[in-house]
């Protein structure tokens, strides 16, 4: 489907165009056409045996600290071999139109950043940053040892990702802030998750709540609900650089 062919409801594009709050909530798909495997997707044959929700947790870390490690290296790879896509490039141009715009992320791959938005709230962390499993040392560069994983030069616990995992509770000014600017929103969007993680996946609710209108934009029509003309259904790189266009045609 070209960019060119995409019709977007009149209604949609006018409460674009007069909003002066938007928030957007972003999830693992935002990121899969710039290389990085879903949560709930198909993952990559190395770890087709695990789960995610069973690897990403503090008892699998300890149960097993070496395969977690690695499973997160294995990640890192992917995140650091890939760059922003054509979706992430078009929230940055909204920005520019919409200053009261903020990026709320279940992502860890700098990604939006890296594209160069501004106001960006990390809900799970970030692979890139490291911490000690004991005392949440932070870890700005990996000794060099053999032994996997590394240990805290300051306490001698495992380093682990500064990522949130499952059962972990999320940074408490972060998550205060996300709560704010969905409260905040005049429009919120859904983008690329399944809505299934909590508690981000209760933000839209808290937006719709507060007089937010909803937009999604996911290839999976089960992973959408609202007016049909909110429900943008294809991928982010066809989805939001034409809806930008058709709310501020050149
Ligand atoms: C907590 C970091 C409390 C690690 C992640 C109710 C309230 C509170 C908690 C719970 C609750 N019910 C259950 C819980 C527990 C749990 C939870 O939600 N479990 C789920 C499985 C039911 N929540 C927690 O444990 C949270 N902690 O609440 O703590 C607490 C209080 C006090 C004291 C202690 C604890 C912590 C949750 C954070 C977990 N960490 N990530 C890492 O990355 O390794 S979550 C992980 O899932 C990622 O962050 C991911 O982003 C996130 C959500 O998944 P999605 O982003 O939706 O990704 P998914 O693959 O599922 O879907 C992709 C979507 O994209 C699909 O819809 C697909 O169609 C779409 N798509 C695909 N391609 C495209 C696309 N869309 C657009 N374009 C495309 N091209």
């Amino acid at each position: 489907m070209s960019q060119e062919t995409l019709e977007f409801s009149p209604v949609l594009l006018k409460k674009l165009r007069s909003s002066q709050t938007i928030t957007i909530l972003t999830g693992a798909g935002m990121s899969a056409e710039s290389g990085i495997p879903t949560f709930r997707g198909s993952q990559d044959s190395l770890w087709e045996n695990y789960r995610p929700q069973d690897l990403a947790t503090p008892q699998a870390f300890r149960n097993n600290p070496k395969l977690v490690w690695e499973w997160y290296a294995w990640r890192r790879q992917k995140v650091e071999q890939a760059g922003p896509n054509a979706g992430h490039y078009a929230l940055v141009e909204l920005a520019q139109k919409v200053p009261g715009l903020t990026i709320v992320t279940q992502n860890v791959d700098s990604l939006h950043q890296l594209a160069g938005s501004q106001n960006v709230i990390e809900l799970h962390g970030n692979i890139r940053h490291y911490k000690c499993f004991d005392q949440s040392h932070v870890i700005d560069v990996l000794p060099e040892t053999d032994e996997v994983p590394p240990r805290c030069p300051l306490c001698g616990s495992y380093i682990r990702p500064a990522v949130v995992w499952f059962g972990e509770k999320l940074p408490e000014a972060n998550l205060l802030a996300a709560y704010d600017a969905s409260v905040a929103a005049d429009l919120f969007f859904v983008i690329g998750t399944a809505s299934m993680v909590e508690p981000a996946a209760s933000l839209a609710r808290i937006a719709l709540e507060h007089g937010a209108d909803v937009v999604f934009v996911n290839p999976d029509p089960d992973a959408m609900s609202g007016p049909p003309e909110f429900q943008l259904q294809g991928g982010v790189t066809t989805i939001l650089p034409a809806l930008i266009k058709a709310a501020w045609p050149k």
